[in-house]
């Protein structure tokens, strides 16, 4: 709105010479038809005539943002089962596929209650029912073919070419249904390793996020948040609904990958920026620069250095002797120093011409942080973050999953959520992240294994009650039978 009043006050010409630019950015792909029409004059950007006019409903109620768009989900294990998840939370229906007495493998590991399904699997599979399929069962295959036709989007993490053994190649799902988008999470793009599998650690270690975590004396280190597995599901979200987004104007599908290195990469791409630094002199807000420690050729492991422009560190705080997790993130930014100065009692500091200024700061970081500490080891963690926070000092406590867990302001926000379940009873899964004003989430419990086989085939996908008894007794949704030595 802002943008067209600003144009609509400069001479005829540049006006034109705005718009041109606009539309090349914008709107090269939109259909010849959809033309801002000059007589509507709605507060809004009226070049999209095929939107209908603002929705009324109080907020929340005018639906979920993906309601209506069909998940086939053919994903196992963390980064598959995290996108398909969060595409649920967004009110996208979702179809789990799993392997008729098996299903998705970590149903059954790191269990913590005997013949339940295991937080790993629940956690990572809530707003979503299962069907069982046998893939490779001709039966099987059929059954699929109906929920190509019959679903938006494939999402599939298995090791490389198994979706193609299965017989659902590319060319095959979109001759079968052409508006299909094909999701894919895969270790690595095309290249020399991308026939290989790999877990979120082998991805820490190959998206160059591992090389650069940890301290500079110790190995590389994997970090506990999964940024291969649920980083990449996140990626693969996001290029799921651009895709769907983009069939709105094409019609079609296509193919989405993301590489589990890429994902990483993308999330350590300070890291590259680092890296390119270095070849124009040392890296000054490292503590090693301060400590006068030569760079070698590629950007080193920091500790716990921030990553910005702004130094850091982590400090102990009153009961660190006893509590691992008594620490605080305490964070020197420029325009606070004063302030910080006073609080640990060296208002000196704030003139002296060794500590006044950023860059004379920087090869004195050890020595202000060891000082700042002295201060924070008198308060809780907790009772620094409320000192702190007065003079707007950036710093952030510790918090341990216990204490995550207990949290009632992620849990008033939903980020925490009780899901009750029927054989494991009440766990805790994380909710949405991302909080929408009119597309309210819902967190349901994951699926028991096939709970929906039935309900899916007749409802979902039309087979009568015949149809489905044949189906049941040809062996493509059950287990096999056992031999009588395996049963044994
Ligand atoms: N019916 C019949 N067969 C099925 C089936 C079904 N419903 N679902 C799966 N299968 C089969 C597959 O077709 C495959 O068989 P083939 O190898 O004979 O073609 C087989 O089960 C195993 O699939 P997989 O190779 O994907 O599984 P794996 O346990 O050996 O490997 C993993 C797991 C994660 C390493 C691998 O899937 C992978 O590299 N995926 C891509 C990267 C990824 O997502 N990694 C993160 C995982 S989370 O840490």
């Amino acid at each position: 709105m802002a943008r067209r009043k600003v144009a609509a006050a400069k001479p005829k010409k540049v006006v034109k010479r705005i718009i041109k630019k606009r539309s090349v950015r914008t709107v090269t792909n939109r259909p010849a038809q959809i033309k801002a029409d000059p007589k509507v004059t709605a507060p809004y950007n009226n070049e999209w005539p095929e939107l209908p006019p603002p929705s009324t409903e109080p907020w929340g109620q005018a639906g979920k943002a993906l309601e209506g768009v069909r998940i086939l989900d053919f994903t196992h294990v963390q980064s598959g089962p995290t996108c398909t998840q969060l595409l649920g939370y967004m009110g996208a229906e979702c179809i789990k596929v799993e392997r008729p007495g098996v299903g998705d493998i970590t149903r059954g590991q790191l269990r913590d209650v005997k013949g339940a399904d295991s937080l790993y699997f629940t956690m990572l599979n809530g707003n979503k029912r299962s069907i069982t399929i046998d893939s490779k069962h001709p039966k099987g295959k059929e059954i699929l073919e109906r929920l190509i036709k019959h679903c938006d989007v494939l999402v599939e993490n298995f090791a490389p070419g198994a979706l193609d053994r299965m017989g659902l190649t590319w060319d095959y799902i979109h001759k079968t249904n052409p508006r299909m988008i094909v999701a894919s999470v895969k270790g690595f793009g095309p290249g020399p390793y991308e026939d290989c599998k790999v877990y979120e650690n082998i991805a820490q270690c190959a998206g160059g996020a591992a090389s650069t975590t940890g301290f500079r004396e110790g190995p590389p280190l994997v970090t506990g948040a999964q940024i291969g597995d649920s980083g990449t599901g996140l990626h693969l979200a996001f290029g799921i609904v651009t895709a769907l987004y983009q069939r709105m104007r094409t019609g079609r599908g296509q193919r989405v990958l993301c590489a589990m290195q890429d994902g990483v990469l993308n999330l350590a791409r300070v890291k590259l920026r680092d890296q390119q630094r270095l070849g124009h002199g040392p890296l000054t807000e490292y503590s090693q620069y301060g400590e006068g420690i030569p760079f070698g050729k590629a950007v080193p492991r920091a500790g716990n250095d921030s990553g910005g422009g702004q130094p850091g560190w982590i400090l102990k705080c009153k009961g660190w002797e006893t509590d691992p997790d008594a620490y605080t993130y305490f964070i020197t930014q420029a325009p606070v120093w004063g302030a910080i100065c006073d609080l640990i009692g060296k208002p000196e500091w704030k003139t002296d011409p060794d500590y006044a200024t950023p860059p004379a700061r920087l090869p004195r970081l050890r020595h202000i942080f060891n000082t700042i500490e002295a201060w924070t080891t008198t308060m809780t963690k907790f009772e620094v973050m409320e000192v702190c926070n007065k003079h707007d000092i950036p710093v952030g406590p510790i918090l341990s999953m216990g204490e995550i867990a207990e949290d009632e302001s992620l849990r008033a926000t939903g980020t925490v959520v009780e899901v009750d379940h029927p054989i494991r009873g009440k766990y805790l899964t994380v909710g949405n992240p991302v909080k929408m004003s009119d597309s309210l989430t819902e967190v349901r419990r994951a699926p028991l294994l096939g709970e929906h086989t039935e309900q899916i085939l007749t409802e979902a996908l039309g087979y009568s009650a015949e149809e489905y008894a044949a189906i049941k007794a040809s062996g493509a949704i059950t287990p096999p039978e056992k031999k009588e030595t395996e049963a044994a």
